[in-house]
């Protein structure tokens, strides 16, 4: 009802999530603003460079230098003003509770089947709570008087949209969770699962990548809660407030992408890049990119690049795998660990096979420039992403779209989302390290016409779905979901 009589560009377009989309910093003078790692700000700054309207974040602290009017909101991107920030500063115990406790303590290793066992700490749901209260608070001075849209991201706010509710009435309200859900039998695990639940029945619309999250969501919600399901339909009837749960499987901007393989600064860094890998003198480069997390299985394909070269000997001295991508999450045990991990079993195979001159794992665990990621996948006769669980995995979709002369394999895990649409990939199952080693020999002896087939097909399948596509179909659903007539909701 909230949206009768309404044109969508009357409302006021408002992103939430908790990371800010630009890092800034001082460089040589001039202040600059880079995009952090990570799919969640990949995915939407475009649409919001698109539509406009204001992103709401938690604060990095380094906004000290840059101009903000007068409710603090800066304009972005630096170099062309699209949209507004607007920073919220927390605490570090609150940071502490509600981020590193909560969110990825808690609900990220609850959502994603990788046996890292979540710890549910009670102060920790409490910062939770009042966080979420925080970002309300804001989130309604910046709606005003309305009317307007907020747009949700993650798993960090799940009860924001209860909150958002409790006060504004002229406001649709849609968030997409940008990670699996778990099944009903896992999600028991969180001692608060039915406010969790309850929270996010505040949305007129919620997103997830796959059906089968859709319907894990629904299940849980007839399980837990007093509420009328429609599973087929993916609506849920709830204290007199319709939500509608819908699947939209995030994208990438892949004519950008192709765009920027084009470039010439990319042809230069390719140059280069090839030069410090022996790619000039007939050697081949594996590639793995990730933001480094447990969920990625990067000690798994690290092992199935070990088991290819003692199978295939004849790859030894010609093999170089790079794994790149920065830390992440680094004050928290797990990721602490993996790093050690990572290191011991990268060190153990180049002190197993490399000799002087060949070293067969690259580890560059750091953030490098667009220009040198988009270099990478066009050098890489193969990608491998081999996530243990993934709600999409943007990565997979990068390769493909700077893969301008239409070469190169994907190897992609089954337990990412991406396999669904990537079909063409070489589909694995990251814990059968014997399978992925073959995979990786298929990659490399593959024939010509079939790489081309199958790179072909995924580029055309990622160009068609493209990030405009996704925010697309997720606007319009909002719009819908927000009329009295659901009945005529498309499918
Ligand atoms: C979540 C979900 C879902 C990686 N290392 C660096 C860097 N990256 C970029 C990649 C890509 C993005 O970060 C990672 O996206 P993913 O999708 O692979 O993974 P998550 O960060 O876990 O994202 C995921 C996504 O949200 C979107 O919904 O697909 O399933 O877990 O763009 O290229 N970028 C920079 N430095 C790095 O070191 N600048």
């Amino acid at each position: 009802q909230r949206l009768v009589g309404r044109e969508l560009s009357e409302y006021r377009l408002i992103v939430v999530s908790n990371r800010q989309p630009y890092a800034f910093r001082m460089e040589n003078g001039n202040l600059v603003g880079e995009m952090p790692p990570g799919g969640l700000t990949a995915a939407i700054d475009p649409l919001m460079r698109a539509c406009g309207g204001t992103w709401i974040a938690q604060s990095n602290g380094d906004s000290d230098h840059l101009a903000m009017d007068a409710d603090g909101r800066i304009a972005v991107p630096l170099d062309s003003p699209a949209y507004r920030l607007r920073l919220m500063d927390l605490t570090e115990a609150e940071n502490d509770g509600y981020y590193y406790g909560f969110s990825n303590q808690g609900l990220w290793p609850l959502c994603h089947v990788a046996y890292t066992e979540p710890i549910f700490d009670t102060q920790d749901y409490e910062a939770y709570k009042s966080v979420n209260r925080k970002f309300a608070n804001l989130v309604v001075d910046e709606i005003g008087d309305g009317p307007a849209i907020v747009l949700i991201q993650d798993y960090h706010l799940a009860l924001l949209p209860r909150y958002i509710r409790q006060v504004c009435e002229d406001v649709i309200i849609g968030q997409f969770w940008h990670i699996p859900w778990p099944n009903t039998d896992i999600l028991r695990i969180c001692p608060w699962q039915e406010e969790i639940l309850d929270g996010m029945l505040g949305h007129d619309l919620l997103g997830f990548h796959l059906s089968s999250d859709c319907d894990k969501f629904l299940d849980a919600v007839a399980r837990n809660l007093n509420a009328q399901v429609d599973s087929q339909f993916g609506l849920v009837d709830y204290q007199d407030e319709m939500t509608l749960v819908r699947p939209f499987p995030i994208s990438i901007d892949f004519d950008s992408l192709d765009a920027e393989a084009r470039t010439a600064e990319v042809e230069s860094e390719m140059a280069r890049l090839s030069q410090e890998f022996g790619l000039d003198t007939g050697r081949i480069l594996g590639l793995g990119i990730d933001r480094q997390d447990y969920t990625k299985g990067i000690p798994h394909r690290l092992r199935a690049v070990e088991r290819f070269l003692e199978k295939w000997p004849e790859y030894q001295g010609k093999l170089v795998f790079l794994q790149a991508g920065a830390t992440s999450r680094t004050n928290i045990n797990s990721y602490m660990q993996l790093t050690i991990d990572i290191e011991s079993i990268v060190n153990r195979i180049n002190e197993r096979f490399g000799d002087g001159d060949w070293q067969p794992i690259a580890y560059w665990p750091t953030s490098f420039p667009s220009a040198t990621f988009s270099a990478l996948r066009r050098l890489a006769s193969f990608c491998a992403e081999s996530s243990l669980h993934d709600g999409m995995n943007l990565v997979a979709k990068e390769y493909v779209a700077s893969r301008v002369d239409e070469d190169g394999v994907l190897i992609l895990s089954a337990f990412a989302g991406a396999a669904q649409e990537l079909s063409s990939s070489i589909i694995i199952n990251p814990y059968a390290s014997e399978q992925f080693a073959d995979a990786i020999h298929q990659a490399l002896t593959m024939s010509d016409d079939e790489r081309r087939l199958r790179m072909r097909h995924m580029r055309s399948i990622v160009q068609q779905n493209n990030i405009y596509n996704w925010a697309g179909r997720i606007m319009m659903n909002l719009m819908q979901a927000s009329t009295p007539d659901h009945a005529r909701l498309p499918a």
